[in-house]
């Protein structure tokens, strides 16, 4: 039998128990020929949520008599494992530069840093690497964070999962490079590494409750006081923040309720054809979920204890090749599950409606050409925020744009785009200094070579190179 196969191929590679069970639970709901979607019709908009700033007038962690104790059980998790294929890269996202030459990485160890000397705390931090990201991610820490390195926390390795043949459901065979018959399994994957690494059990012994996880391109996660201080004392097992929905997110999931009234997240990834339409409707399901999570360590390890180990997550199958590079190479499965999925696994998780402060990510090209202006700045904590009244809405040609070689080599200076609504480019544009965008802007050059764009102001135009 298949499984049998892949297991014995998952044991050879050394995976832990805790992947080869996580993997198993995939595969089942895979062969078993079930609909891994959430349709519509199974479930329900949420309308309201508690916000942060209700939260802060109550609960203050500054105040709270118990605030040195939260703090000190608390711990920071950065996931780092993708490679931003939809960018073209092929290494960590997080060694983008944002502005200035400064990466993420850069942003998020100075982050931690400010908030040690802040809380006067050696608050524990992780990132979550995968094959991938793990060395490329060190080596460039070294430099400037080495000290990040040495800490007994520092790194939550990810597993690797094996590819599935789509025609066969055997696994996948590549004999011309066999390393592609694997991928990561996801962000889900956060929990067996957790368990099968034995991080989860060395967090507790080192009386670690609470576990703040977060994106590692959103840049607007830090650890917020009084909503630590919330999800700490109300007992909360899991916690998600989640923002109201604007046009540009798109990439992401979204919180609905199920039938039992239970919360639950949908990915895009987990959307029917015929549910698009719904799923786009940001007045319909208007909570995104900007994967900042708040994840009880005890909490988890009872559910996992009543689970068999395993975290009773949704699939998701995504269809590739198994080299994705060669578009005629044989079909395969890829099976992942989210981290945020384990909001429906959780009696008693809960949402809350954070500021758009809170979420800066970066998914596409236009994300990182709008968080590279002036409509975000950096603060002094390291926090990358949104400076304009309304995130702009960028769309850059995905012809000329898609991969951030591309975008890097076009755009030698961001433009101003603090007054941008929605800016539009259309062909290969050129943006050197001196540009400055207000209101709702298009740019079209229908030539075949790239267009410089006159360092001007535009507002309200359809332009014309
Ligand atoms: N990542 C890993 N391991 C993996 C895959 C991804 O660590 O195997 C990391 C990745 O480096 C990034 C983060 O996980 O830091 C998120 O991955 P990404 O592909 O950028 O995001 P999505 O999976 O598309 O979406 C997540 C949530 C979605 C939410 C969105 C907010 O699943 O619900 O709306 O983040 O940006």
């Amino acid at each position: 039998m298949s499984l049998d196969i892949f297991k014995t191929k998952m044991s050879a590679d050394a995976a832990s128990q805790a992947a080869i069970k996580a993997f198993q639970r995939n595969y089942e709901a895979l062969v078993s020929g079930a609909n891994l979607d959430i349709r519509e019709q199974d479930i329900t908009p949420v309308d309201a949520l508690p916000s942060l700033a209700d939260i802060k007038e109550t609960h203050r962690l500054a105040k709270h008599p118990q605030a040195k104790e939260i703090l000190a059980a608390t711990a920071v998790l950065k996931l780092n494992g993708g490679l931003g294929t939809s960018m073209g890269l092929e290494r960590a996202k997080s060694l983008l530069p944002v502005k200035h030459g400064i990466t993420f990485l850069d942003l998020i160890a100075k982050q931690i840093k400010y908030l040690r000397e802040e809380v006067k705390l050696e608050v524990p931090f992780t990132l979550m690497n995968s094959y991938n990201t793990s060395d490329d991610t060190k080596s460039y820490l070294s430099v400037k964070n080495g000290e990040l390195l040495e800490e007994p926390h520092f790194e939550l390795m990810q597993n690797k999962t094996p590819k599935v043949d789509a025609a066969t459901l055997a696994p996948a065979s590549y004999p011309a490079n066999p390393a592609l018959e694997w991928c990561p399994p996801g962000h889900g994957d956060f929990y067996p590494s957790l368990i099968g690494t034995g991080m989860m059990e060395r967090l507790l012994s080192d009386g670690v409750k609470y576990l703040f996880v977060s994106n590692g391109d959103n840049l607007g996660a830090d650890l917020e006081k009084d909503l630590l201080c919330y999800f700490a004392t109300n007992n909360i097992p899991f916690l998600m923040e989640c923002t109201e929905r604007v046009a540009a997110d798109k990439k992401g999931g979204h919180v609905a309720r199920n039938k039992e009234g239970h919360l639950v997240l949908r990915e895009v990834a987990q959307c029917s054809p015929e549910d698009e339409m719904d799923f786009m409707d940001i007045k319909r399901h208007k909570f995104f979920n900007t994967n900042n999570l708040w994840i009880n360590l005890e909490a988890l390890k009872s559910l996992l204890e009543e689970n068999d180990g395993v975290m009773p997550l949704p699939p998701i199958k995504n269809r590739k090749t198994v080299n994705p590079r060669d578009k005629t190479s044989t079909p395969v499965f890829q099976l992942e599950t989210t981290v945020g999925a384990a909001i429906q696994c959780f009696p008693g998780a809960r949402a809350v409606v954070v500021p758009r402060t809170r979420f800066a990510p970066v998914k596409t090209c236009s994300d990182l050409f709008m968080l590279q202006s002036n409509a975000y700045r950096i603060t002094d904590d390291a926090k990358v925020v949104l400076k304009s009244k309304q995130v702009p809405l960028v769309k850059l040609d995905d012809d000329h744009y898609k991969m951030a070689d591309q975008m890097l080599n076009l755009v030698q200076c961001v433009p101003v785009l603090e007054h941008c609504k929605a800016l539009t480019v259309r062909g290969a544009v050129k943006f050197l200094p001196g540009v400055v965008i207000m209101g709702k802007v298009a740019i079209t050059n229908t030539q075949k070579d790239a267009k410089e764009l006159p360092p001007e102001v535009y507002q309200n135009i359809d332009v014309m190179l």
